[in-house]
């Protein structure tokens, strides 16, 4: 079975590098010492993962390169980081790729190990909230970090996933991406992006973290349901054509390893300076939800911890440590 695998991941290889276009049952089947009926049920095979061939009896395959499927092998393939996705697990349909992420952690799985679904039945927020998760247009990944860090810190990981999301979604949208505290990426105000951060830890030390991203690449208006159609978004809504949703997760995953290395090495300061050009809420009136408490004033900024600072009315700064903020 395991060859299988094997022989027909060299098949998609082969129809991807070939010089032309297609290339015949019987070449194949000689490059790969495997008879033509072997070739044929594996081509049965790998359509079904999802990929557009094409058989013309004269001419052999031909894969559309235009039309790849989301799944392990095309994540992997040409990844630049060094740790982060280097090994994960793909599901066509999940519950929540953060509670597997914590399993697989809580296993050994070592850090930068991801967790992908192309769905899931039971995508999370914070407190126990919804995240919606069709299939087939968005990302939903939980990445493994174990950071040498004390516990107290963890939330700013939160504000270094923030960042690297931004970056990303600048990278491939031309509309600019905002981040709101502690855990959104918004475009023209609506979200595009949740992060949810989970820990397992003692108390002085970090066993791991998970950092869960959630990202609307791809989901158009109708697939939203009612309540979020005016509070959500996604890069296609916003930017009128479909994206890559491999090309925009090997680039996230870059950006995050980039940003984690930074974090680790230099300290919040640059991550501080980065979220802050991505926090558009600066200056405005704001709203804090926190446990039934409801605090108002001006959001001023994060200080060097990553909680927020809030001007409230009697001129004095609170700094927020968790809640939701709205305008
Ligand atoms: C979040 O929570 O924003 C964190 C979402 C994290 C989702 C990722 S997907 C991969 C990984 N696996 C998981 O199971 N989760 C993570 P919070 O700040 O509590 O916001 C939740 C609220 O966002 C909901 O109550 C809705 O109002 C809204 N919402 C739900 N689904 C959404 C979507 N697809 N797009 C935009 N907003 C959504």
């Amino acid at each position: 079975m395991k060859n299988e695998g094997n022989t027909s991941d060299k098949i998609i290889q082969l129809l991807k590098n070939s010089k032309h276009p297609y290339l015949s049952g019987q070449t194949l089947s000689k490059s790969l010492g495997v008879s033509r009926t072997a070739i044929w049920k594996h081509i049965k095979t790998i359509k079904g993962m999802g990929y557009a061939i094409e058989a013309s009896p004269a001419l052999g395959y031909r894969l559309n390169l235009q039309d790849l499927p989301f799944n392990k092998i095309e994540i992997s393939s040409n990844l630049k980081t060094s740790f982060v996705g280097r090994d994960i697990s793909f599901y066509k349909e999940i519950g929540s790729t953060n509670d597997t992420a914590k399993e697989l952690a809580a296993h050994g799985a070592e850090q930068g190990f991801a967790v992908v679904a192309d769905s899931q039945k039971k995508g999370k927020g914070r407190l126990g909230r919804r995240w919606e998760s069709p299939e087939g247009v968005n990302i939903y990944t939980s990445v493994i970090l174990r950071p040498d860090i004390s516990p107290v810190f963890a939330p700013q990981l939160t504000l270094v996933a923030a960042v690297a999301v931004a970056e990303t979604i600048s990278q491939f949208s031309n509309k600019p991406a905002a981040v709101k505290w502690p855990n959104d990426i918004l475009i023209n105000s609506k979200k595009v992006t949740g992060i949810l951060t989970e820990m397992s830890s003692e108390m002085d030390r970090i066993n791991f973290v998970i950092i869960g991203i959630g990202v609307n690449v791809n989901m158009i208006k109708r697939m939203f349901p009612e309540e979020l159609k005016h509070i959500a978004t996604s890069l296609k809504e916003e930017g009128g054509k479909e994206i890559s949703r491999t090309d925009f997760i090997q680039t996230l995953y870059l950006n995050l390893e980039t940003w984690y290395k930074r974090y680790l090495k230099d300290g919040f300061a640059p991550v501080r300076k980065a979220w802050t050009d991505y926090f558009t809420m600066a200056g405005k009136r704001v709203k804090v939800q926190q446990q039934g408490k409801t605090a108002e004033g001006i959001a001023v900024g994060i200080d060097n911890d990553g909680a927020l600072l809030l001007r409230e009315k009697s001129g004095n700064v609170a700094r927020i440590i968790s809640g939701d903020v709205t305008a």
